[in-house]
């Protein structure tokens, strides 16, 4: 299921002339970038439409990794398996104010986006079962999905690997002179990784159109962030850099929405890179091993209650009378036909051949 694009195919901005990584631009952009306004107040509202569209991919986000989780407990999935449950507005935003051919990249933590780019659900789950029928051919699993088709280049299982290889998708970006912006998705934990900061610098002297997006939902794997980083205001973590952030509510779609087709402007503008810092949560352990012992359940249960951002929606849906209960009723069957059969598909596709253990790991290119 894809989220409806906002904008049309190519961006209607004027773009400024073709200007090479290489040229060594001397021209300083700081001093006419104005700095964003820290949480914005006044986000602007949805359409019944768009309310529509964001509560049915974050619905199939959510049944989808439930699922997930009750096959991982089933032992019909093995390995790594890191649940998105709790951050589904960051992905869903983001994807709405994306642009066709605009790329994504990410860590494990990789379902959500695959299902928001538009990724059939059966691909991805035949992916974690580790079937043939799965997006890397059953050989990827959880952590390691792609689709250069759909503009998805994965899946990474080291922490803080994605943004130095998604400053290099925008490095193309800006060599080709495409248009395209580079969305770079990472966590309040790769934050702190040497390379993050290597990729700002090259990113901001370069003035690639990369937005970096961090997914702050308050923990790497059991520490809380605050024990773990001196600066926790991470959207200031350009700063020396002069790339501009911004901290966003990541549990409203709106505000997801809003800020990042901001910054993909910018960026589309001939602006270099910009950070938005998404405050969101997890619900679950960090992976499917974890008990998540570390938090106090009042805090989980806290957030579900207070701001999980299917039922913010859910609300504004029933308030404009957009749908009624019975009609969340159908929209909730419709998703779960859609995940169950994923499921299915996931089940009854067949393991890959043993043949397949030499394929894809040398790409040959001829001379
Ligand atoms: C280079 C590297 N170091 C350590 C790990 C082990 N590790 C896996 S996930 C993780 C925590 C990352 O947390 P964060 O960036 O906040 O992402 P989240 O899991 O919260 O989405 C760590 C330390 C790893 N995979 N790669
Ligand atoms: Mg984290």
């Amino acid at each position: 299921m894809a989220t409806k694009k906002a904008a049309p195919k190519k961006p209607a901005v004027k773009k400024p002339a073709a200007k090479k990584p290489s040229s060594r631009s001397t021209t300083k952009k700081a001093a006419t970038r104005k700095k964003s306004p820290q949480n914005q107040p006044n986000v602007p509202a949805f359409s019944a439409d768009e309310d529509l569209e964001a509560y049915k991919v974050m619905l199939t986000i959510r049944r989808f990794e439930e699922k997930a989780g009750q096959m991982y407990g089933m032992g019909l999935i093995g390995g790594f398996c890191h649940l998105y449950i709790g951050q589904e507005a960051v992905v869903v935003g983001v994807q709405m104010a994306s642009e066709e051919g605009d790329q994504m990249i990410t860590g494990y933590r990789d379902h959500g986006h695959m299902i928001a780019m538009g990724l059939d659900p059966r691909g991805v789950m035949a992916e974690l079962t580790g079937r043939e029928g799965g997006l890397s051919r059953g050989k990827g699993g959880s952590m390691h999905m792609f689709s250069t088709e759909k503009h998805f280049y994965g899946g990474h299982g080291i922490v803080g690997a994605q943004v130095s290889l998604g400053t290099g998708l925008a490095f193309a970006n800006r060599y080709y002179d495409n248009g395209n912006v580079s969305f770079v998705y990472f966590g309040d934990g790769a934050a702190n990784q040497g390379q993050v900061y290597e990729s700002f610098n090259m990113a901001e002297l370069w003035e690639l159109p990369v937005v970096y997006v961090i997914e702050n939902n308050q923990y790497a794997m059991g520490t809380a962030i605050s024990r773990a980083s001196a600066q926790t205001d991470l959207s200031k973590r350009g700063v020396s850099f002069n790339i501009p952030g911004e901290q966003v509510d990541g549990m409203d779609v709106r505000a997801v929405r809003d800020a990042a087709a901001r910054a993909a402007k910018s960026c589309r503008d001939g602006n270099g890179p910009f950070i938005l810092e998404m405050n969101t949560y997890r619900y679950r352990g960090h992976s499917m091993s974890d008990p998540a012992k570390y938090r106090a359940r009042e805090e989980v249960n806290r957030m579900r209650e207070e701001h999980d951002p299917i039922e913010q929606v859910k609300a504004r849906l029933l308030k404009s009378k957009t749908v009624n209960e019975a009609g969340l009723k159908e929209i909730d069957a419709e998703v779960r036909a859609i995940v169950t059969d994923a499921a299915n598909f996931a089940q009854e596709s067949p393991e890959p051949d043993a043949s397949e253990l030499w394929t894809d790991i040398i790409e040959e290119v001829s001379a």
